[in-house]
């Protein structure tokens, strides 16, 4: 497979991305915006309007509140239509599509045999399915990114993790979807803990897929061993895709695992420099693969999930002597998804900065 294979057109449109913090009361305005694809917060309580309700196009994960109330925002060049199907909200363009889930999480019956799937498990498969269903329905087979949030993802229930329910849902809806037996179809993804309520999904998904690509210091994480959970996570290192004009690389949640092993426990310095480490070995054996202009740590914007957000201080020093000042880096408050993980760490390149304006 060569990356130049998965070229668009030359006139696909730009994606841009932003983080702010929207002056009070801009909120709604900003969802009103042209070419929007979506803005997320990462806030419980909702802020922004008088009367309590939620502006239309924003998606809400609700985390704790103690990261940064920053918002991060996803538009296009291009027109952009609304629409959902099933539980999915979704903006799309010509070229991208955008799209967010939240389900409740329940104790339903599911399968064919009247077999009783843990609650997480469930709401996995079901997002997922959606997910693929309204793709290959509209069109945009790529899903380049996803970012999974899962309530109390450390938590147990019906004797496993709920980071391990969703491990084995989300591997049967991809097997479903026929979507494993090529491994250029696991997209990049991130993984972390929000506080109780649904699960929340959200995805950007081209017309054209990505180059899947992995860290050579670490197992991919399809193939982790059983110790993990009964299936194992499925999502690429990241994700490089060629939109003519752009030349965009997704890179995962990234976190102080070597091989298939955390490394570093209890020493959230020693985590961040991990990370970073594989974020750098990622870059480079992306460098390796796609043709093109080498990516550099200094190009990247970050965004930050930290368990405590007491240590904040000690990863920003750790980050600020790796990378320029000038790299945008978002710090948020997650639980990861396992219990001896203090950080993760995920990286974009490629997409053009701005547009919050
Ligand atoms: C890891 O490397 C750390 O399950 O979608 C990072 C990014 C992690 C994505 C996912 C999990 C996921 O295993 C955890």
């Amino acid at each position: 497979m060569t990356p130049r294979a998965n070229a668009l057109p030359t006139d696909a449109g730009e994606l841009y991305y932003s983080y702010a913090r929207p002056a009070d009361g801009a909120l709604p305005s900003l969802s009103r915006q042209k070419g929007l694809l979506g803005i997320i917060t990462f806030q419980t309580g909702f802020v922004g309007e008088g009367d309590g309700a939620k502006p239309e196009g924003i998606l809400q994960i609700p985390l704790s509140g103690r990261g940064d109330d920053l918002c991060e925002l996803w538009k296009t060049t291009q027109p952009v239509l609304a629409g959902t199907f099933g539980d999915i909200t979704y903006r799309c363009s010509r070229d991208f599509l955008f799209g967010s889930i939240a389900l409740a999480v329940a104790d339903l019956p599911a399968g064919n045999h009247g077999l009783i799937h843990p609650p997480l498990q469930n709401a996995a498969e079901l997002a997922y399915q959606q997910i693929f269903s309204l793709l290959d329905r509209h069109g945009y087979p790529g899903l380049l990114r996803i970012w999974n949030f899962v309530p109390d993802i450390n938590g147990v229930s019906h004797g496993l993790e709920h980071y391990r329910q969703f491990n084995i849902g989300r591997q049967d809806a991809f097997l479903a979807h026929n979507r494993l037996p090529s491994r250029q179809n696991i997209p990049a993804a991130s993984a972390l803990g929000s506080v109780d309520g649904p699960l929340v999904v959200y995805f950007l998904a081209a017309r054209r897929n990505s180059v899947a690509v992995e860290n050579p210091r670490q197992i991919s994480a399809y193939h982790y061993p059983q110790e993990y959970g009964p299936s194992s996570p499925t999502f690429s290192r990241a994700g490089w895709v060629d939109l003519g004009q752009q030349k965009i690389l997704f890179i995962s949640g990234t976190a102080s695992i070597i091989g298939h092993q955390t490394r570093h426990g209890g020493n959230v310095a020693a985590q961040a420099r991990e990370s970073m480490a594989n974020i750098a070995a990622v870059v480079a054996e992306t460098n390796r693969v796609a043709a093109g202009s080498p990516y550099d740590l200094n190009d990247l914007s970050y965004k930050v999930y930290l368990r405590q957000f007491t240590d904040l201080p000690i990863v920003r020093a750790e980050l600020d002597r790796l990378v320029t000042p000038k790299a945008p880096i978002f710090y948020l408050q997650a639980d990861i998804c396992r219990a001896d993980l203090l950080v993760e760490i995920e990286a974009t390149a490629g997409v053009l900065h701005g547009g919050m304006a």
